[in-house]
This record gives structure tokens, sequence and C-alpha cells, in this order.
């Protein structure tokens, strides 16, 4: 992937743990690595297409002057996010603060911190078969449009389904999502518990009725071992009410562990039916 560095840009801030550097201040030094296609820019000479870096400094100043934090980590932490929810074409960053004048009463060069941040895509299942079933599920669509660490890029159409697993209950109505977020798996996955409580789901019968369920079928590549949250969603594949919206939104997007893609997963799941 192309770059764009910025390297040792100044900044004279108040951030530290004692008191003395909250009132004095010192100077931090930002180093950046954007990961950032520059070839549209470059062949139309159209910045817009790419990161205008003088712009960047200037607001990065502004956002770390903002307001006084007491670890580096989390200035670092505040610039990447800063970073890559200004600029959606930026794909990843690589955040280095530097920190000269660390009063430790000893020498030295500099303490630093480096961090590596990106965006990811994710897919998320919506389902509801209690209530205004539709309204439930564009409520939560409406709660996660309001965070400022994802952006819903695609809502499939909503499908009512035939229940699946514990039989004895409604109808469900079904959809998926995409999104481009700056959330981990985990943080993802607890955003959305928490909006189903919002929602007041209850949780009574494993896969029995619900006000609203939202799961996290697809995040990049990803694979994990982690029971919390198992990537790819692993039983996906056997579960038309998420395959049909998926395969409306994401036909071509291949399943990281069946090495498939979304649309022959579907295929082959309705002639296992027939
Ligand atoms: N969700 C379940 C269990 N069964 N059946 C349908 N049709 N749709 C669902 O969303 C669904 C289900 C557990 O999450
Ligand atoms: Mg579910
Ligand atoms: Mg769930």
């Amino acid at each position: 992937m192309d770059k764009i560095i910025v390297k040792d840009f100044e900044i004279f801030a108040n951030h530290g743990v004692f008191g003395e550097e909250k009132v004095l201040g010192q100077k931090f030094i930002v180093s950046l690595e954007l990961e950032v296609s520059t070839r549209e820019a470059a062949i139309t000479g159209d910045l817009t297409k790419s990161v205008h870096y003088g712009e960047l400094c200037h607001k990065i100043e502004k956002e770390i002057q903002k307001e006084s934090y007491d670890l580096i980590e989390t200035v670092a932490e505040k610039i990447g996010e800063f970073v890559l929810i200004q600029y959606p074409l930026v794909k990843g960053v690589k955040v280095n603060l530097k920190k000269p004048w660390a009063p430790i009463l000893r020498h030295l060069d500099y303490v630093a911190v480096e961090i590596y941040r990106k965006r990811s895509r994710a897919f998320i299942a919506l389902g509801s078969n209690i209530g205004d079933k539709e309204k439930n599920l564009l409520d939560a669509i409406e709660k996660i449009k309001e965070s400022k660490h994802i952006k819903v890029e695609k809502v499939s159409s909503f499908i009512t389904t035939e229940p699946w697993g514990y039989i004895d209950q409604e109808e469900f109505l079904n959809g998926v999502m995409q999104v481009d977020t700056i959330l981990t798996p985990k943080e993802l996955v607890r955003f959305l518990l928490n909006i189903e409580k919002e929602l007041k789901r209850e949780r009574i019968i494993k896969w029995g009725p619900r006000t609203i369920d939202l799961d996290v079928i697809l995040y990049d590549d990803l694979i994990t071992e982690d029971e919390e949250i198992l990537l790819p969603h692993p039983r996906m594949q056997e579960r038309m009410f998420v395959l049909e919206p998926l395969a409306e939104i994401a036909p071509y997007v291949v399943h990281p562990l069946l090495h498939k893609r979304i649309i022959q997963l579907k295929e082959e799941l309705e002639q296992s039916m027939e």
C-alpha cells in the first residue's frame, strides 16, 4: 500500500501524569504513516483524492491541545482514532509519539509509543420476532449509525423467515448490514450487546424469541477461537436467514474458512434443502 509520511511534527501540549506537566506543558513529537492509495490523486492532480498533510497537521495539533491526558498511550490512541475518523481514504495509520522532555530526573533521548490502527469491514446480521419487527431493526440501525466509530455502508432488504432452531415461535424479520469500523471485534460485539439491552432484549430461551438480535458474522478475514466472539459466525453457512440478505449486499465476499463466495454458500444451502 502507498503511504504518506509525516516525520517529527512538533506540538506543544499538556499531557502527563505529573501536575507540573499539566501546568507547564512540554514538547511532543508526532510521526505518522498513513496508508492511502495515492494513485488517483497522482494522476488527476486532485487533492481531495488524497490527504492534505498541512491541514492534517493543523487539525491534529488542535485536537491534542484540546484536552490534557495522563498517558502518551492515550494521546497516540486519540491521534490514530482522529485520523481514521476524519479521513475515510486512510485505510490504516501508524502513530509514533515521542516525549523528549519527560521529567523523570534522568537523561534520555526520548520516550515514545508507537501504535498501528486500521479500519475493518464487518457484516452484522439483524433479527427480530417480537413486537414491531421492522421498527426494531430500524431502531437498531439508527443506534449503530449514531456511533462515531462505525460507518454503515450497506443495509440489505428485510426478509420474513421461519424460525430456525427453536421453532415454536413467531416468524422473524431478518437483514444484514455492512459496516466500516475502527472498533475491535470485542468492542463491536459489546457495543451491539448494549444496543440489544437498550432495545429491551430479554434472553430467556436459547434461539428463542427476541426483540432484537445483532450478531457479527464476518470481520475482515478474521478467524478467531475466542468463545465470546467466534468468527466467522460458526453457523452462518447453515442459515438462509443470514445467507440470503448477505448474498444481496455481498455476493462475492469469500468466507475465510470455507474459501467460498457467499453466493455459492447460498446456492449450496438451497440445494441441500431440496
Ligand atoms: N435467530 C436465532 C434462532 N433462529 N430463526 C430465524 N428465522 N431468524 C433468526 O434471526 C433466528 C432464528 C438465534 O439468533
Ligand atoms: Mg443470533
Ligand atoms: Mg446473538
